[in-house]
């Protein structure tokens, strides 16, 4: 267990207390080479058949043709997740606007009228510009047909606000624009049972197609609306790790993705603290898991106590009251775990889990429940056992909340006029040599080896900024990368760029990690990206900004990486899904895809060499673009930049 992100004396305490977590389960489990390939196929049942070679299924599909669709139908997996969750917000947004509810107001009023504006909602009231906004957001899962009008945007509003123009003349050329969240996640079902599409380059481009889906109906309608009804990220200071348990607090985990939810548990917490001094505890400390972490700690500063995989081991603390969860990424394990301590496990949306209690979310009951989700833990606070609760010291201090818009504000302290301009300079210069987004989760298979953590060091030894999400985020902040003092794994160009833009804040630097949030903030990526885009006039493809997702789990995950191969942004991966068993669709993303897009995905399975790979990336679309070769040799002043650009 040396070098491990899982805390040695936890793990040790699981064991004693005979209590089986996913590092037992990982090794019971011995993957069928057939799945592993994605050579099985399950889809009619005169299998399941499994392709060898040459030989073909019942039906006669051939390893491409299985390969493939078994990838669609993950990949419609994963954006369901997304379009889920949009959907869910959507409809929030839609009684608060209608005063279904009075549990939520907008607290984003400026993200609000802006939308309004990109969208073209017209209303004399925030209540109407909201009930509008809802109403077009609702169309990007029930439109049933699609022709592309540049200003119109009949395919999806929010790709058009959020896209690219290049890119989108892309997508179009290819014939990969969605119509509607629904209806291409059904008819990628549709198409993918037996009898129906067997073509592999088809199969193919309908992946990407859901990856459109995934980014703009899934990630960014919800960001986009969650800051409508929350307000936007704002930058904290916080802590990260299970060492934000405490000891002589009522200890509550909210676990999962949609802040409808976590907001409210977070306000009651607040409220009940004298309750809870009641029963002999100092007040109640509120930790984030997963997505919903992030979201909380993004608007209330929340600690961040555990990603994914130690989800398990915050209840082997022994100091947890309640795990409350809503949705996606929540191992039923959690409540045999729970079983063998005090803590109860309480679902409320789609993760009902045997064994924990359920109490449905509605944003009607949200003010009931929340408060009723307190008194719980108060009250089973009473039923810890003192004798058995051990918390890990461990935990780091870090910034976060950062997205598009908390950048261009502290960069605006170093040039106002032109913020963005402060990083394209240091882009030019190679002080920066490129951005690379680490997003995506940790994966069991890996048993708490430290991929991601060593990957990131190298690449920031290499003068490349870091951006991460989702449970990266978490791993990013329990590392001490997201606070100044990780400036000494920085190379000395990025280390002189992030001190410079820190001290006209006032702060010691900007981190070398960026907390950009949960994975459905992974669209505020695109909006960053898309600054430096817009300034320099061109595309993602001549950037040198790259990806990486090198713990693979979820299919949600498969979908966001589809989305990043659209964008144009080579694709890093350590663990792959499925698709070996298929020479043409290694190929297909190998290779095909830069054609089409100029992306493509590399696998390496060291975080040196990965490191290394994604550098060269680097490098190598630095050198393509003339203008970073120019000033490679002439460090050009930010008054001359603007003057070859012809503004003011
Ligand atoms: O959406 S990173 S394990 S928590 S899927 Fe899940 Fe993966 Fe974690 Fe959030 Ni994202």
């Amino acid at each position: 267990m040396k070098d491990s992100f899982l805390d040695e004396k936890l793990v040790e305490k699981a064991k004693e207390e005979n209590i089986s977590t996913f590092l037992d389960r990982v090794d019971k489990q011995t993957p069928c080479i057939f799945g592993v390939r994605g050579v099985c196929c399950r889809i009619c049942f005169s299998g399941p058949c499994r392709i060898v070679g040459k030989l073909k299924g019942v039906c006669g599909a051939d390893a491409d043709t299985v390969v493939a669709r078994n990838l669609l139908r993950s990949v419609a997996g994963g954006a369901s997740c997304h379009v889920d969750h949009a959907r869910e917000i959507t409809l929030a947004l839609l009684d608060i606007a209608e005063g279904k509810t009075i549990s939520y107001e907008i607290g984003g009023k400026k993200k609000l009228r802006e939308l309004a504006k990109k969208l073209g909602v017209k209303a004399s009231s925030e209540k109407d510009l909201a009930r509008g906004i809802a109403l077009e957001a609702l169309e990007e899962f029930r439109r049933q047909e699609g022709v592309f009008h540049e200003s119109e945007g009949e395919y999806s509003n929010w790709l058009r606000i959020h896209a690219l123009p290049s890119r989108i003349s892309l997508w179009k050329n290819i014939g990969i624009l969605p119509i509607s969240g629904d209806y291409e996640i059904s008819h990628a079902l549709h198409v993918t049972t037996m009898g129906n599409e067997s073509e592999p380059t088809s199969l193919l481009l309908k992946c990407l197609r859901i990856g459109l889906v995934d980014g703009y109906m899934g990630l960014h309608l919800s960001s986009d609306l969650q800051d409508v009804i929350f307000g936007e990220p704002k930058l904290v200071e916080t802590e990260a790790n299970l060492g934000v348990l405490k000891e002589d607090h009522v200890n509550v985990a909210v676990h999962g993705h949609v802040p409808l939810l976590s907001a409210k548990v977070v306000e009651y917490a607040k409220k009940m603290e004298e309750k809870a001094r009641k029963v002999g505890a100092e007040g109640i400390n509120v930790v984030g898991i997963c997505c919903t972490g992030h979201e909380i700690l993004e608007r209330h500063g929340i600690h961040l106590a555990a990603h994914v995989l130690q989800a398990e081991f915050a209840i082997v603390t022994g100091a947890l009251e309640v795990l409350v969860a809503d949705m996606q990424c929540i191992f039923p394990s959690l409540s045999t775990i729970a079983g063998c301590y005090h803590t109860k496990i309480i679902t409320t949306a789609n993760a009902r889990i045997s064994g924990a209690m359920y109490m449905p979310f509605t944003v009607e009951n949200a003010d009931e429940i929340a408060r009723r989700m307190i008194e719980i833990a108060i009250e089973n606070f009473k039923s810890r056992d003192k004798s058995r609760v051990y918390i890990p010291k461990k935990k780091a201090k870090l910034y976060a909340g950062f997205s598009d818009s908390t950048l261009l504000k502290l960069f605006s302290s170093v040039e106002n006029d032109n913020p963005i301009n402060v990083l394209v300079s240091a882009l030019e210069s190679g002080e920066v040599k490129g951005i690379c987004a680490v997003v995506g989760c940790r994966n069991p298979r890996l048993k708490g080896e430290k991929f991601v953590e060593k990957m990131i060091k190298e690449l920031l030894k290499e003068d490349v900024w870091v951006i991460t999400t989702g449970c990266i985020a978490h791993s990013a902040a329990q590392e001490g990368l997201m606070n100044p003092s990780a400036l000494k794994f920085c190379g000395s160009g990025l280390r002189k760029f992030l001190r410079e833009v820190g001290r006209a804040n006032s702060m010691k630097a900007l981190p070398p990690v960026l907390h950009f949030g949960s994975c459905v903030d992974n669209s505020r990526i695109e909006k960053f990206w898309k600054k430096i885009a817009e300034f320099l006039n061109t595309d993602f493809s001549s950037l040198p900004l790259v990806a990486s997702a090198p713990e693979l789990l979820t299919e949600k995950s498969v979908a966001i990486g589809m989305w990043l191969l659209c964008l144009g942004i080579p694709l890093h991966l350590n663990i792959i899904p499925p698709i070996s068993g298929s020479n043409k669709v290694l190929k297909f993303f190998s290779r095909d895809v830069e054609k089409l897009l100029g992306s493509y995905v590399i696998v390496a399975n060291d975080p040196v060499e990965a490191a290394k790979c994604l550098v060269e990336i680097i490098e190598k679309r630095r050198k393509k673009r003339i203008f970073f070769l120019m000033s490679l040799s002439v460090k050009l002043s930010h008054q001359e930049i603007r003057k070859r650009r012809g503004s003011p």
